[in-house]
C-alpha cells in the first residue's frame, strides 16, 4: 500500500535526489526510488529546501523502517545539531511527521537539510509540512 498524496502546502523532496555519499545508496521502491544504506556508518546526503514563503514548518519522512536495525537516521536543518529521528517500525511505505519540538521557522528561499546515516532505513520522500 502506498501513502496518500502528500498534503497541500507540503514541500516535498525525493530522499535519492541528495547528493549523498556510501553507505547511503539509491533502490528501487514500489512507486519509484528511495535512498538506502546498508550499514552503521555516519555518511551524509545533502539537500537545498526551497521554501516558497515565510512560515512554520513541521520535518517528516516517508519511510520503509522493517526493525529495530532500520528505523532511525540523523537530521540537521541549516547547520543545527543533529537530531535523531526514530521513526517507529513500519514495514510499509509510511509518513511519519517527527514528533519532537522540531518546527522550523523558515524564511523565502532555500535551506540546507543533511540527513545523516545511522543504520539501515529506507526513505522515500522528505517533507517539511505548512504548519
Ligand atoms: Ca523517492
Amino acid at each position: 500500500m502506498t501513502p496518500a498524496d502528500p498534503a497541500a502546502g507540503d514541500i516535498v523532496i525525493e530522499a535519492e535526489t541528495g547528493a549523498f555519499e556510501s553507505p547511503f545508496m539509491v533502490v528501487n521502491i514500489e512507486g519509484g526510488q528511495a535512498l538506502t544504506s546498508n550499514d552503521f556508518s555516519p555518511g551524509i546526503s545533502t539537500y537545498d529546501v526551497v521554501v516558497p514563503e515565510d512560515g512554520f514548518y513541521k520535518f517528516g519522512l516517508r519511510v520503509l523502517a522493517p526493525d529495530v536495525s532500520s528505523d532511525s537516521v540523523y537530521f540537521s536543518v541549516n547547520g543545527e545539531a543533529n537530531i535523531k529521528y526514530a521513526t517507529g517500525i513500519h514495514t510499509e511505505l509510511t509518513d511519519i511527521m517527527y514528533q519532537g519540538a522540531s518546527v522550523y521557522q523558515l524564511s523565502k528561499g532555500v535551506h540546507k537539510l543533511v540527513l545523516t546515516n545511522r543504520e539501515k532505513i529506507t526513505i522515500d520522500k522528505i517533507y517539511f509540512r505548512a504548519q
